[in-house]
């Protein structure tokens, strides 16, 4: 559709960005806080461990007066599970909830938003020890963990959500590192566990809504739509396969409390159903989110599979695509792809927002949407990152396009705020609009510098997102 004119932004549309404890934080067994996957997991050969990372345990005051000079209407972060509860479940750590309050506190003098991801990868290991999110327990461990998030912070944090890329989780857990499967039947096991954290998230959100009036509360899944490769109709069914499974299995839970019929039928196949207890399907129709958060990267694309192909590993992002029988990975030649080879597709951002809109008919605010780059720092203090710039700003114009198409977005926080570890590529794969003054191993002064794209996106939101020049 070419419209004559594009609607503008929302008045109060929500500019800012996103981090994660795990990544951003370091302290990380400081002040009481227990272990948690990522501390113990063995690191990416080659990649930093995460006791430092951006140390923005010591430096959040700074951080967070930086993300306000830029205009920052909302930070999203998360909360440490194992900074609260270090073990998980029982003694609550004071320095944690300090810690939190402080940055909530410093965010709210500065007239920003929190938004608290309640959960981003970082089980506790006490917990994960156990049998992690294997066990019924679970569901009771991180309700609780909730409800001391909500007694000490609710006064103060009104936008939550409830876990970062569940969906990934279960999908990719060994390349997050929070895998944690022992069974001879991984699939169900896998789904066993995502079962258990459907259940967690819709108490969760009911509980948001019973302890915090006018709160409001989202799932975050990473989302992001899967093309067919042609127009040949086995490759659209493959397609279907996969936007269920990696897409509508969550959204269909957190919004409608149903398991999506092409995933039941997939896992029935498999052997790999999850164990419902009775009242289980009541809970999940129970919990209902307020609006939509999610995280987007890239699409995928797919084609038929007839089942006889050894399965194949593409790229990053595409590692958990292939499924003989199911789905095939294949190539988009109409993409150009980043330095790390992830694809870029800002129309599919749109094509995205538009289909989740249509589904589900809630506001949505992106969560995660970024480059990743080996971004240079220059003898004067200069990191000029254009390709950045150039990314973002042509997701910003399919926001536009989408929200001209009818699609309420209320919100956009790119990834990440400041440079930060990868999930799995080290600190060198640089996402903030802050440059952090280390490197993979040496961690030199830790000083913050401001990137070519940090003074860009001033300016956008300065202008409510019309003024997307250099
Ligand atoms: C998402 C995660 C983030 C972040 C981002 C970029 O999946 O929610 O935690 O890491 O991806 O991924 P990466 O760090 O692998 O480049």
């Amino acid at each position: 559709m070419i419209y004559k004119k594009l609607k503008p932004f929302p008045q109060d549309f929500l500019w800012g960005a996103s981090t994660s404890a795990y990544q951003v934080e370091g302290a990380n067994l400081e002040d009481g806080k227990g272990p948690s996957v990522q501390d113990v997991k063995k690191v990416p050969e080659g990649t930093s461990d995460l006791t430092v990372c951006a140390d923005h345990y010591h430096h959040y005051k700074e951080d967070i007066a930086l993300m306000a000079e830029m205009g920052f209407k909302v930070y999203r972060f998360s909360i440490s599970w194992s900074r609260i509860i270090p073990e998980g479940v029982g003694a609550v750590n004071p320095k944690g909830i300090e810690f939190y309050n402080n940055i909530i506190d410093e965010c709210i003098k500065h007239n920003i938003i929190p938004l608290v991801t309640m959960f981003h990868f970082d089980l506790p290991a006490a917990l994960d020890a156990k049998g992690g999110w294997s066990r019924r327990e679970s569901i009771d461990e991180f309700v609780n963990f909730a409800k001391v998030m909500y007694e000490n912070f609710g006064d103060r944090v009104k936008y939550w959500l409830t876990i970062n890329e569940q969906n990934v989780l279960t999908l990719m857990g060994e390349v997050i590192g929070t895998s944690n499967i022992k069974s001879s039947n991984p699939k169900k096991e896998a789904y066993q566990q995502n079962h258990h954290m459907l259940v967690a998230q819709a108490k969760a959100m009911a509980l948001c809504h019973e302890m915090i009036p006018g709160a409001k509360i989202g799932p975050a899944p990473n989302i992001s739509l899967t093309y067919a490769a042609s127009c040949k109709p086995e490759d659209v069914i493959a397609s279907q396969n996969f936007n269920a499974i990696r897409n509508w299995l969550y959204l269909d839970m957190a919004v409608y409390g149903k398991y999506n019929n092409i995933v039941w039928a997939y896992l029935e196949n498999l052997d790999a159903t999850p164990d419902i207890e009775p009242g289980d399907m009541e809970i999940l129709a129970s919990g209902k989110p307020d609006f939509i958060g999610f995280n987007y990267y890239s699409t995928a694309t797919v084609e038929y599979s007839d089942g006889s192909e050894v399965n194949e590993k593409g790229g990053d992002q595409q590692k958990a695509m292939g499924e003989p029988g199911v789905v095939k990975a294949a190539a988009n030649p109409n993409l150009q792809k980043t330095q790390f080879g992830w694809e870029i597709d800002p129309v599919g951002f749109r094509s995205t927002l538009r289909e989740i809109y249509s589904r589900y008919r809630l506001p949505l605010i992106i969560t995660e949407n970024g480059l990743g780059a080996y971004d240079k720092l220059t003898e004067d203090g200069k990191i000029h990152d254009p390709y950045r710039i150039e990314y973002l700003r042509k997701h910003i114009e399919q926001i536009q396009l989408a929200i001209t198409d009818g699609v309420e977005v209320m919100g956009y926080c790119p990834w990440s705020a400041i440079d930060l570890i990868s999930t799995h590529e080290g600190m060198v794969k640089r996402y903030g609009f802050i440059y952090v003054n280390r490197d993979e191993f040496d961690l030199k002064d830790l000083a913050r510098y401001r990137k070519d794209s940090f003074y860009w996106y001033k300016k956008v939101i300065v202008s409510n997102g019309e003024d997307l020049t250099d």
